[in-house]
């Protein structure tokens, strides 16, 4: 088998969030957006797809090195686009790769009729969630208070959630970044949904060590799962420093470039207690089932980093946790099930015991809505 063409479609939907000045997502009036979708073709016409790679980097970069190439050589490719990046940093990113090797294994799924979880080694067919919320903000009835915090998780405890992650509110935000506000946000989730419920905290991510410190200790005594991110991931010494200095464990790296490189990396410095990696963040599922195999043999535990089906095929063959899936990002205005309408079915159904199924259909396992992709598309590339 061999690839003949990879392309990209563009179409509309409506997006009910906006991003501010700093990045973070937030619910927002509604707007005219675009979602892509990248299609893999064989010459015997097996496809594969994924979404969320631009049209210019996969007809520029991609599709000249993968053309010819065995769909099923997935390593072989995913060496090549990795090196490639080293001349091509601003525009083939991990995130690219990562699209791109997703709709490798949904193309092999589909081709042998199996859920990629299953061609690499299933482990389970549902995950535990988390609620992880939006950044807070200044919205009326938003997630703009300890209160709010507090009254957002009781509902998604409510809706079946075990555990629940919190962003707190960052810049651009006046008087934001708060230690004390961050503090005063975990406690009163903690006081609201009572000594049961996992709770995470994702805060302000270029605290210096000593508000990190002091952030980690008072979660210590509210019994938090665990504290992510507080400070710039560059920093490698502080987080040692951090990680021996508390008793909650740290995650880590989520953003840090490098993929298992960096992870194995602070592994062995002990940077963090727990290690992070995302589908979208080191380049795919290839390198997210080598970043949890070193986290195996090292017996340190895994945490996936954001939703979406690539994770979840992740989750389903990895056999030392991925304790959670990241379900998010929420906010009290928005009906989070409803934001995909190029699916039928959406990736990350949650029953009522807050475990989230994974999909048994073939390749990454979605259940595309071709109708309504024909019906909004804008470009084809
Ligand atoms: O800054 C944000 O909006 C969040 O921190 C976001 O990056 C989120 O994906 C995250 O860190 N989750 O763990
Ligand atoms: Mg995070």
């Amino acid at each position: 088998m061999k690839i003949v063409d990879i392309s990209t479609r563009s179409f509309r939907y409506t997006s009910r969030t906006e991003r501010d000045s700093e990045g973070h997502t937030h619910p927002g009036p509604e707007r005219e957006a675009t979602q892509t979708m990248v299609t893999v073709k064989t010459d015997d016409g097996a496809e594969g797809y994924a979404f969320g790679a631009g049209a210019e980097v996969i007809r520029g970069l991609v599709k000249p090195l993968i053309l010819g190439e065995d769909p099923f050589d997935r390593e072989k490719i995913w060496r090549h686009l990795n090196e490639m990046q080293r001349g091509n940093r601003a525009t083939l990113t991990d995130r690219v790769i990562g699209v791109v090797d997703c709709a490798l294994w949904d193309l092999a799924g589909r081709a042998l009729k199996q859920p990629a979880h299953k061609l690499l080694g299933g482990f389970r067919s549902k995950v535990k969630a988390y609620a992880s919320t939006m950044c807070g903000d200044e919205m009326e009835g938003g997630l703009n208070s300890p209160q709010a915090y507090a009254d957002f998780a009781v509902q998604c405890k409510e809706k079946g959630y075990t555990a629940f992650k919190i962003h707190t509110r960052m810049p651009p935000i006046a008087n934001t970044p708060n230690p004390k506000e961050d503090v005063a946000i975990c406690a009163a989730v903690r006081e609201a949904v009572g000594p049961d419920m996992a709770l995470m905290l994702d805060c302000f991510h270029w605290y210096t060590r000593e508000e990190a410190y002091y952030i980690g200790k008072e979660l210590e005594k509210l019994d938090y799962a665990w504290l992510e991110e507080p400070m710039d991931e560059h920093n490698t010494a502080s987080y040692i420093w951090l990680t021996e200095n508390l008793t909650i464990p740290i995650l880590g790296p989520e953003s840090a470039e490098g993929q298992m490189y960096t992870r194995a990396e602070w592994i062995r410095q002990k940077a963090s207690d727990f290690s992070r990696a995302g589908v979208m963040d080191v380049g795919g599922i290839t390198p997210v089932m080598k970043i949890a195999h070193l986290c195996e043999a090292f017996g340190v535990r895994l945490e996936l980093h954001s939703p979406g089906a690539g994770n979840l095929q992740c989750l389903a063959a990895m056999g030392i946790p991925g304790e959670y899936y990241e379900r998010g990002l929420l906010h009290p205005f928005l009906d989070y099930e409803a934001q995909s309408p190029w699916l039928n079915r959406i990736d990350d159904p949650l029953d009522s015991e807050g475990n989230v199924g994974i999909s048994q259909l073939p390749g990454l396992g979605q259940d595309i809505n071709w109708d309504y992709i024909k019906g909004n598309e804008v470009t084809r590339k």
